[in-house]
């Protein structure tokens, strides 16, 4: 373990109470001791230190950690200093200077995996909780961190192994006619694990959820309220709003939280016939945006008839995952149409309903609930694949050789074992740390 002592800022750069000043490393201790006027630093105690240097008259909190007991598995020294541009910068200087080096985006949790501390998904585990807006993208972070992934994937890897195992005493005694027996055996525990693994790709849609949002389109002909609609649904007036219809040329996009979903709301152009350059482009754009909502807010005119503009509209997102809201209901009614929420954005009514509607068309509840829930493409493309080369072992078990079901075996151990990183591809561990963040 001869790599070399890194050095970062572990906190964002700005003025701040504090800043952390993060070392890895073997030289870790020598360089802490050479830059402070402390030479007995104390393993796991939070020590008052003083910088030994002219132009950092400052002190600091310390925090030593020896190897293998520390985030990275290596020596670490922490400082916990004033947090502002010039102090931070002058104490990463001095670890510069006195035989560290800067860190890459990721470098100490990369040596964390490295080292053993943590699998590859647990690190992945760590990006989310990082990034994490919403307390379903916290979770599915924290889950991962905690093992959850880790242990199902360990246990269905142990089964493989035990699998193969059998194979290959089969294989060894082909005097002994067991092979029908252990053909039986391997089925049932191929069943079992392609459920496991099926349940796993079912939370697919939920997962994208958690990491991307619900994305809604609000549509409507010019001058139903989609403008205000928004504006309540946010809480502040993001959208201009006029009576002179075709105010709102471009798309604008804006998200809040509900139930700890994010939900990105896109307000869109009024869908009618336009002479107009700027809005007909307007227009093109919400036709877009029908096709990558997950649901759209279809907005009608409470005091008003349908039109033809209305008609046209509805039927343009029959196929689609569709919420009807009249608005308006202030004023008189003449609309006749089920089937949707009577809401007024004027007076704030019933615009909760309308969060509520798109949680409830879009969340899986069953799923939302479940302990892991796959957030991570790369590991839903493992365990699809891990998926497949299970059911080929299935599909073909009672057609070939004990042999030939092994192949299969082993290729689901390998992409079950690529989550964790166990057998990983040097290139896809850098870029999955090179995601991180400095000084993490
Ligand atoms: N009475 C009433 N007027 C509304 C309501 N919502 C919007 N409006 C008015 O309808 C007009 C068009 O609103 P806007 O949000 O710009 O509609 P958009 O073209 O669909 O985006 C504006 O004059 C709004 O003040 C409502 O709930 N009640
Ligand atoms: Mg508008």
């Amino acid at each position: 373990m001869d790599k070399d002592t890194i050095v970062a800022l572990a906190t964002p750069q700005g003025s701040g109470g504090i800043g952390i000043i993060r070392l890895s490393g073997n030289k870790s201790k020598s360089i802490a001791e050479k830059i402070t006027k402390n030479p007995n630093l104390r393993p796991r105690y939070a020590q008052l230190i003083q910088f030994n240097n002219n132009s950092l008259q400052d002190n600091a909190i310390l925090i030593y950690f020896v190897a293998p007991n520390s985030y990275t598995g290596e020596d670490v020294v922490e400082f916990q200093c004033h947090g502002g541009r010039y102090v931070t910068d002058k104490v990463i200087d001095l670890c510069l200077n006195n035989g560290a080096r800067l860190a890459n985006p990721g470098e100490f949790t990369k040596r964390a995996f490295e080292n053993g501390k943590i699998s590859l998904e647990q690190a992945e585990g760590i990006i989310d909780i990082i990034n994490a807006e919403t307390e379903s993208e916290a979770k599915a972070g924290f889950s991962l961190l905690n093992g959850e992934l880790f242990k199902k994937v360990d246990n269905m890897q142990s089964l493989l192994t035990s699998k193969l195992a059998e194979i290959e005493v089969t294989l060894d005694y082909p005097e002994h006619d067991i092979e029908y027996e252990t053909k039986e055996s391997i089925k049932k525990s191929l069943l079992s694990i392609k459920q496991e693994l099926e349940k796993l790709i079912n939370t697919e849609q939920t997962g994208r959820i958690i990491k991307d949002g619900i994305n809604v389109a609000i549509l409507g002909r010019p001058n139903v309220g989609k403008s205000s609609i928004l504006n309540k649904l946010l809480g502040y007036d993001r959208a201009i709003v006029t009576d002179v219809a075709g105010t709102t040329r471009d798309t604008i996009s804006e998200s809040i939280i509900y139930k700890g979903i994010k939900i990105n709301l896109i307000d869109t152009a009024g869908i009618r016939e336009s002479q107009d350059i700027v809005e007909k482009i307007g227009i093109d754009k919400s036709i877009q945006t029908i096709d990558s909502a997950d649901i759209i807010l279809l907005i009608l005119d409470n005091s008003q008839d349908l039109t033809k503009e209305d008609k046209k509209n509805i039927e343009l997102v029959k196929d689609k995952n569709v919420i009807f809201v009249s608005n308006k209901s202030d004023l008189n009614k003449k609309l006749n149409f089920d089937n949707s929420i009577l809401v007024s954005a004027k007076d704030n009514k019933n615009i909760d309903k309308i969060k509520d509607e798109i949680y409830n068309k879009v969340v899986d509840k069953k799923i939302i609930s479940q302990d892991i829930i796959l957030t991570n493409k790369r590991h839903i493309q493992l365990v699809k694949e891990a998926y497949n080369n299970i059911n080929n072992a299935l599909e073909n078990i009672d057609k070939v050789t004990l042999d030939c079901i092994a192949l299969d075996i082993k290729n689901a151990w390998l992409n079950l074992g690529a989550i964790t990183g166990q057998v990983a591809d040097e290139k896809i561990i850098d870029q999955i740390f090179s995601r991180f963040c400095l000084g993490k």
